[in-house]
């Protein structure tokens, strides 16, 4: 007989955030065992995959949201900071631009938009697997970390893979301490879901048909 699929004892959303190109797509196919790819369509809607985690003695899920770093969805994408117990904030390591974006725009529209009191923010420096091209020393993306009372830092690879299992289990493990008053005692269903009756997804814009068109054809465009 099956083994039956163990409910969580909680449900968190998770925000992935950073510019275009830095990786979230590839990141969050990554960690779902998706494998990479280097032809990737840019982001136009937002999209979000689940994934479990045991955690001392409490399965929880991430249910984490794929978002458009492009500028044209800037105002879009900041309707997704609302609900988030989380947010993994990227920059690309052979992009100094994409670091200096990260601390110049994202930061202050996470103070802005998120109650970046509470919210925990992990920095990731994604694309090590570049180290040839690093634009970013890992001490830069550590002072940041430091600087800005980031709740973790880590250098992560989509292509190889490495650190993302890491990341997103010290997030998960960030949600069992920090939310601890919305665990359910005994396994959860989807009652409480926190982001119970929304739309699993939304789409932006007319050019919803050759994106999921192109996602059929290949990786990371962010479809199911
Ligand atoms: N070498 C390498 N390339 C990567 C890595 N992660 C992503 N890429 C490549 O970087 C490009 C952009 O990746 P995406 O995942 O689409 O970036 P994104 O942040 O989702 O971009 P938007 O959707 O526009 O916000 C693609 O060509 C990927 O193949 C990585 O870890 N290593
Ligand atoms: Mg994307």
């Amino acid at each position: 007989m099956a083994k039956a699929v163990q409910a969580p004892h909680g449900r968190f959303k998770i925000v992935l955030l950073g510019e275009s190109s830095v990786g979230k797509t590839c990141l969050l196919r990554t960690l779902i065992g998706e494998e990479f790819s280097s032809h990737v369509m840019s982001t136009i809607g937002i999209d979000f995959k689940r994934k479990k985690f045991t955690i001392g003695d409490k399965v929880i899920e991430l249910e984490i949201w794929d978002t458009a770093g492009q500028e044209k969805f800037r105002t879009i994408t900041s309707f997704h900071y609302r609900n988030a117990r989380g947010i993994v904030l990227l920059y690309d390591i052979t992009n100094r631009k994409s670091f200096d974006r990260m601390k110049t725009y994202w930061l202050k529209s996470i103070s802005e938009k998120a109650d970046s009191d509470v919210i925990p923010v992990f920095m990731v420096g994604n694309k090590l697997d570049l180290e040839s091209q690093r634009q970013v020393p890992r001490e830069d993306g550590v002072d940041a970390k430091e600087r800005y009372g980031s709740y973790g830092f880590f250098e992560t690879s989509s292509k190889t893979g490495e650190n993302v299992q890491d990341l997103f289990t010290e997030v998960a493990s960030v949600m069992v301490s920090m939310w601890k008053n919305l665990l359910t005692r005994e396994p959860d269903d989807a009652r409480h879901h926190p982001s119970a009756g929304r739309r699993d997804s939304i789409k932006l814009g007319h050019t919803d048909a050759a994106a999921i068109a192109d996602k059929k054809a290949g990786c990371c465009g962010g479809g199911s």
